[in-house]
């Protein structure tokens, strides 16, 4: 049964792409081995105060030398697709020239493995993971990074196009752009208004240069996408200052980059805004940066409610934080509604040609019990009830054909650490055993029945 044909209530199409999701620096480890270059979060994981107890990625899960462990897990959970990321510096060290060899080979074997197990392949070329060396020149905020991005994504597709047929360029560069340029809280940890909005530009300026470079290489059937983090932004109250609060919110959060992406515009009265205008865009950018995709990745966590309070002399876009409702670890809002929403009003306002949720997920304080067990039923609730929202998005037309799960096993979560627990697998980080939470075996239920149990 294709996306969108009739479907009972609690079932999903036939083919539905069950997976779930990992990245580089996040699992990996070996940060310095085989030939790999120093990467951004590197450099910025080993400035002290950075990262939550001072953690780092440097070993992490150890997937560098555990992932035949993880492949088999994946096996057991019975996942359909595995969606991955590239560590840029691993196979280019300096970002542009020289390729390594042996970081190549790894990504290789790997994908050689999922093929023979029968799970498909999803590969994210950037999950930010930047060479120092291009940061040292500027990165994201120098407009050559862009091509040094093509130049990779060509490397990459020459050696693994002839067996992966989906690729993502980009994951979150929200994120990348604005925390790690305007908050300060990612690598590479500035501050600066103007360097975030270039970064954010120079960023969709290599998702445009890359789709046809992995277009010339790999095989017709290749499908590629880019992955958005995006949340429906809503008003607090009916007033009309909150009403434009929530338009504001989305624009710099949904808009900034779906707009240039599916319009080939960049919505007015955000750069300006915040202090990022004029932006560094040259002649024929926003036509590359347009140029058709096979897919969108949505990774779907809360809700944003906007409110207005420049009355009481505060933002003229604040984030109201509602009382008494659930929220994770995390301090996010539990709102599987939220994806419901998005979904449909992404197929209605931007029609792609198809979505995959490439994350969602969420982090709890699990415990292992007495029995070595570990009970995550919250974690089940919040997966059932996610699933939910996505069947019923696609009974509503919605031509979603995948979903998953962040994360496959728990992992470094960027400025928080390893304090921060979001896997289907759980992980002892002292002896790095891998332990299937009850989440994992509810989520392989849910597979082999391709239905919510
Ligand atoms: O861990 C991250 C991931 O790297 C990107 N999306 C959100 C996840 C949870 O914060």
């Amino acid at each position: 049964m294709a996306s969108g044909e009739a479907i009972g209530p609690k079932n999903f199409p036939a083919g539905f792409l069950w997976g779930a999701a990992t990245a580089s620096y996040q699992i990996e480890g070996a940060w310095n081995e085989d030939g790999k270059g120093e990467g951004i979060w590197d450099r910025f994981a080993h400035t002290p105060g950075k990262i939550q107890n001072g953690d780092t990625g440097d070993l992490s899960c150890d997937h560098y030398h555990r992932w035949q462990q993880d492949l088999r897990l994946m096996q057991e959970l019975g996942l359909k697709a595995y969606r991955f990321s590239i560590s840029w510096p691993r196979v280019i060290p300096q970002g542009s020239g020289q390729v390594n060899g042996k970081g190549l080979d790894f990504y290789d074997r790997l994908v050689d493995g999922l093929l023979e197990a029968g799970i498909a392949p999803f590969i994210t070329l950037y999950h930010w993971d930047l060479p120092q060396a291009l940061q040292a020149k500027g990165g994201w905020t120098a407009r050559d990074t862009a091509y040094a991005f093509a130049e990779y994504a060509d490397v990459m597709a020459k050696r693994l196009g002839d067996r992966v047929d989906n690729w993502i360029t980009f994951n979150e560069p929200w994120v990348a752009a604005f925390l790690g340029h305007l908050y300060g809280e990612h690598a590479p940890g500035l501050k600066e208004p103007k360097a975030a909005f270039a970064a954010a530009h120079h960023q969709l300026l290599a998702h445009g240069l890359a789709v046809p470079a992995l277009r010339a290489r790999c095989k017709s059937q290749a499908q590629i996408g880019i992955t958005l983090d995006l949340t429906p932004a809503e008003p607090a109250t009916t007033s009309e200052a909150d009403n434009e609060a929530a338009l504001r919110a989305d624009k710099f959060k949904n808009r900034w980059f779906l707009d240039p992406i599916y319009r080939g515009t960049y919505p007015e009265g955000v750069a300006e805004r915040l202090g990022g205008a004029p932006l560094p865009i040259q002649a024929n950018d926003l036509q590359l940066i347009s140029a058709p995709l096979d897919f969108l990745g949505v990774n779907y966590y809360s809700r944003t409610i906007a409110r207005d309070d420049s009355a009481r002399g505060g933002s003229d876009t604040a984030h109201l934080r509602l009382e008494k409702v659930e929220r994770t670890e995390m301090g996010w809002e539990i709102y599987p509604a939220g994806l419901y929403d998005l979904l449909t009003r992404l197929h209605h306002d931007y029609k792609p040609n198809r979505l995959y949720i490439t994350e969602n997920g969420a982090a709890f304080a699990d415990q292992v019990d007495s029995d070595g067990e570990i009970d995550d039923s919250r974690r089940v609730a919040f997966l059932r009830d996610h699933f939910s929202a996505a069947q019923q998005a696609i009974r509503a037309g919605v031509p979603l054909e995948g979903y998953f799960v962040w994360s496959l096993l728990d992992n470094f979560e960027w400025a928080w650490g390893f304090s921060k627990r979001f896997g289907l697998i759980y992980l002892d980080y002292k002896t790095l055993q891998r332990t299937i939470k009850r989440s994992g075996y509810f989520y392989k239920a849910v597979i082999a029945a391709n239905a919510i149990e």
